[in-house]
C-alpha cells in the first residue's frame, strides 16, 4: 500500500465553526488520515469478532459496542501525543477505538472479554479495564465518574513535575449526573489542571434517554459552571472531534487548564448485546445508520476530497481483517485462570519501599471527599506519597466508594501500585455528636487491598503515619481526637521511630484475663486493669491492636493462650464490630485454650448522641470494662 501524499487542512469541521479547534491549525497528513482510517476498521472489525465468539459464549460476560461512535474514540486519542510516558488517557467501555490508538492489541482485548489466563489482568477483570500507564491508558471501574477524579490526579502530577503531558478522560451523558464527576471536574478546574474531559451524548443512559437525565440540552452547559470552557461538536465528525480534542490538549499542555468537549453521536447497538433496544423509537436506528455514521461520513470524505483511493482503504480493511483473524487464534482456545491464581496479589510483598525521599508539599483541596481521594490514587499510580486528610474521618463516607471500589482494588484488579494515606481524626468522649464522633473501622475493615492502622500511642502514632507512607499500599490511618494533647511522650531525637504495619503491642502483661483492644479505649482498658488489680487482685494483660488490617492473628492467639479468658473492648459501636471479627478468629485458631465466653464490651447500638449524659452512657467507659472483666473472671 503506498498512501498518497496530500494533506487534509482542519479547522472546517463543527468545532472550527464553534469556535474552538480552527485556532489549532492542524493539518492531517494523508498518513495520518489512514492511519485514522485504519484504527476505525479495526474498532468496527474487532467488535463484530467479539459478537461472532459471544454467540458462541466465548465471551464470558456482557459485551459493549461502540457501533456509530467510533469516530469520537478514536478522534480523541489521535490528537494525544502518543508513545512511551506521554499522554495518559482513561477509556470507558465504548472507548475500545482510543484503548487501540493508545497502542492496546487486539488480541488484549479479546483475552480480556474472553477471561483469559493471559489476559493484561489474568482473567481479574473484564473487557477494556485494563491498564498501561507508559502506553497512555488507565482502565476504568465500572462506577461511573470515578475515573474524572483520578485522572485529575494523574494530571496533577504533571503540573506538579512541569511534565508537557496532558489527560484525557470520557464521561457517558449519564455518567454526567454522577457525583464524582462533578467533584472531578471541579477539582480539576481550581488546580488548572491539564484535563481533557470528553463528554459522550450519545442518545442513550443505558434506556434512559437525556430527558430524563438532565435538564439541560447540552452537556456543554454543565462545565462553565465550574470556570471550565466548553464546546459541542458533532462526534461523528472525525476531522472535527480531532480537531477539537488537539485544540484543548494543546491549550491544556500550554498550562491553560481543562477543557470540556461535548461529542453528539449516537448509541446504534443496545447497552450491552443482550439488549433488544425496545424503548428506541421506531427508525432511529436505521436513520443512525443511514445518514451518519462516523466511518461512512470520513470515508466519503476522504474520498470527495481525492485524498485516497478506494484501493487504499481496501488494502487496509484486508490488513484488519487478517489482524483480527491471527489475534483471535493465537488466543481462543487458550484456558482460563487456574483457580488458585485467584489468591495472591491484593497487598504487595514485600510491602515497604526501600527508601523515600520527600518534598513535602501541601495543597488546599475543595469540599470534596471522593475528589480527594481518587486525585490522591491518580497521583500514587504516578509515583508520589499522598496522605489525603479527611477534616474528620466521619466524611469519609461521602468517599467511600473512591477508597473502596478504586483504591483497595487496583493492585489486584489491575496490577496498579496505590501507595497513598487517608488519614482523618475519629473517636469520641469528646461530645462531637453524631458527625464528629465516628469510628469507621467496621466499614473498610471488610475491604481486601486496604490497611487499617489505629494508633493509640504518641510513638506509634509517628511510627504507624511513617510506616503508612512508606507502605507500597493504600491505608487508612485512624487518629483518635480524645488522644491528641491527652497522651505524651518524649520521643527520643534521632531515633528512627517506625512501627511496623500488622503488629499488636502487648500494652500490660497479665495471666488471669486479657483485654484485646485499640485507639482511646486501650487507655480505659489499662486504667480499668490497674483498678482490677488494686481492687480484686487480678493479673489483666492488655493487647492493643495498633493494626486492624492485616489483623496480628498471632498475637491474638498468645495473649489467648496464656491467660484462657478474652475481653474484647472497642468503642464503635456492637452489632458488626471489630470484637465479632476477632472473637471469630479465636474461635477458629484457639478454641479449645478458652475457660470462658468471649465478651465484648462495647459502644451501645446507637448514632452517637451530643450530651454528655447520652454519650456517656453510650460509649464504653472504665467501669464497664471493670465489670464485664469481674464476670469473666469468675466464670
Ligand atoms: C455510579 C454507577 N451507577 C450505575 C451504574 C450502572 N451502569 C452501567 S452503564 C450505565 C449507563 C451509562 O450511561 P452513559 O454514562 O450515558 O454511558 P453509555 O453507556 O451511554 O456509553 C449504568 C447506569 C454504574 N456503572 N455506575
Amino acid at each position: 500500500m503506498t498512501p498518497p501524499t496530500a494533506a487534509i487542512p482542519t479547522g472546517t469541521g463543527a468545532a472550527g465553526a464553534a469556535g474552538a479547534a480552527g485556532a489549532a491549525g492542524a493539518a492531517l497528513s494523508s498518513d495520518q488520515l489512514l492511519e485514522i482510517y485504519y484504527y476505525l476498521r479495526l474498532t468496527r472489525t474487532l467488535e463484530e469478532r467479539l459478537v461472532a465468539l459471544y454467540r458462541q459464549s466465548k465471551v464470558i460476560g456482557g459485551l459493549f459496542r461502540s457501533l456509530g461512535q467510533e469516530g469520537e474514540s478514536v478522534a480523541t486519542a489521535y490528537a494525544l501525543e502518543r508513545g512511551r510516558n506521554k499522554d495518559i488517557l482513561s477509556p470507558l467501555i465504548r472507548n475500545l477505538g482510543s484503548l487501540l490508538v493508545m497502542g492496546a492489541q487486539p488480541v488484549e482485548i479479546l483475552r480480556q472479554y474472553m477471561a483469559k489466563a493471559d489476559s493484561p489482568t489474568h482473567g481479574r477483570e473484564l473487557n477494556v479495564h485494563f491498564n498501561d500507564l507508559e502506553k497512555g491508558y488507565l482502565g476504568q471501574i465500572s462506577h461511573l465518574g470515578d475515573m474524572i477524579p483520578v485522572m485529575a490526579g494523574i494530571a496533577l502530577t504533571f503540573k506538579l513535575r512541569r511534565e508537557p503531558r496532558v489527560g484525557l478522560v470520557y464521561i457517558g451523558d449519564g455518567g454526567t449526573s454522577t457525583g464524582t464527576f462533578h467533584e472531578g471536574l471541579n477539582f480539576a478546574a481550581v488546580q488548572r489542571l491539564p484535563l481533557v474531559v470528553i463528554g459522550e451524548y450519545n442518545h442513550w443512559a443505558y434506556s434512559t434517554p437525556p430527558e430524563t437525565q438532565f435538564a439541560v440540552k447540552d452537556l456543554a452547559e454543565k462545565s462553565p459552571g465550574y470556570g471550565i470552557p466548553a464546546v459541542t461538536v458533532d462526534g461523528n465528525d472525525v476531522v472535527a472531534v480531532y480537531e477539537a480534542t488537539k485544540f484543548a490538549a494543546d491549550r491544556a499542555r500550554r498550562g491553560k487548564g481543562v477543557h470540556f468537549i461535548e461529542v453528539k453521536t449516537y448509541r446504534r447497538k443496545g447497552h450491552a448485546e443482550h439488549d433488544d433496544q425496545h424503548y428506541v423509537p421506531k427508525g432511529e436506528l436505521d436513520k443512525w445508520a443511514k445518514e451518519n455514521d462516523p466511518v461512512d461520513r470520513y470515508v466519503q470524505r476522504l474520498l470527495a476530497a481525492d485524498l485516497v483511493g478506494e484501493s487504499h482503504l481496501k488494502d487496509i480493511d484486508d490488513r484488519v481483517r487478517d489482524e483480527v483473524d491471527q489475534a483471535t487464534d493465537a488466543c481462543v482456545d487458550e484456558p482460563l485462570p487456574e483457580a488458585e491464581t485467584a489468591l495472591p496479589g491484593v497487598l504487595v510483598d514485600p510491602p515497604v519501599a526501600d527508601t523515600l525521599w520527600f518534598k513535602a508539599l501541601w495543597i488546599d483541596t475543595p469540599i470534596s471527599e471522593a475528589a480527594i481521594v481518587g486525585a490522591a490514587a491518580g497521583a500514587a499510580h504516578m509515583g508520589l506519597r499522598p496522605v489525603a486528610e479527611m477534616q474528620f474521618i466521619d466524611f469519609i463516607s461521602c468517599a467511600y466508594d473512591m477508597l473502596t471500589n478504586y483504591v483497595a482494588t487496583a493492585r489486584y484488579r489491575a496490577g496498579l501500585s496505590t501507595p497513598m494515606v487517608v488519614r482523618g481524626p475519629c473517636g469520641g468522649y469528646v461530645r462531637g455528636g453524631p458527625f464528629h464522633s465516628q469510628n469507621p473501622e467496621a466499614a473498610f475493615l471488610h475491604t481486601p487491598g486496604l490497611k487499617i492502622v489505629y494508633p493509640a500511642t504518641a510513638r506509634d502514632a509517628k511510627g504507624l503515619i511513617k510506616a503508612s507512607i512508606r507502605d507500597e499500599d493504600p491505608v487508612l490511618y485512624l487518629e483518635h481526637k480524645w488522644l491528641y494533647r491527652r497522651i505524651k511522650e518524649q520521643l527520643p531525637e534521632g531515633e528512627e521511630v517506625l512501627t511496623p504495619i500488622g503488629e499488636a503491642r502487648l500494652a500490660r502483661e497479665g495471666k488471669n484475663l486479657s483485654i484485646i483492644s485499640y485507639g482511646a479505649t486501650v487507655w480505659k482498658s489499662l486504667e480499668a486493669a490497674d483498678r482490677l488489680a488494686q481492687e480484686d487482685g487480678l493479673s489483666v494483660e492488655v493487647v492493643d491492636l495498633r493494626t486492624l488490617l492485616p489483623m496480628d492473628d498471632a498475637a491474638i492467639v498468645a495473649t489467648v493462650k496464656k491467660t484462657n479468658k478474652v475481653l474484647i473492648v472497642h468503642e464503635d459501636t456492637r452489632t458488626g464490630g471489630i470484637a465479632g471479627e476477632i472473637a471469630a478468629r479465636i474461635n477458629e485458631q484457639a478454641f479449645e485454650w478458652l475457660d470462658g465466653p468471649i465478651m465484648r464490651v462495647t459502644a451501645h447500638d446507637v448514632p452517637l448522641p451530643y450530651a454528655p449524659t447520652l454519650e456517656d452512657f453510650v460509649l464504653p467507659q472504665t467501669d464497664d470494662i471493670v465489670k464485664a472483666a469481674r464476670w469473666l473472671a469468675a466464670y
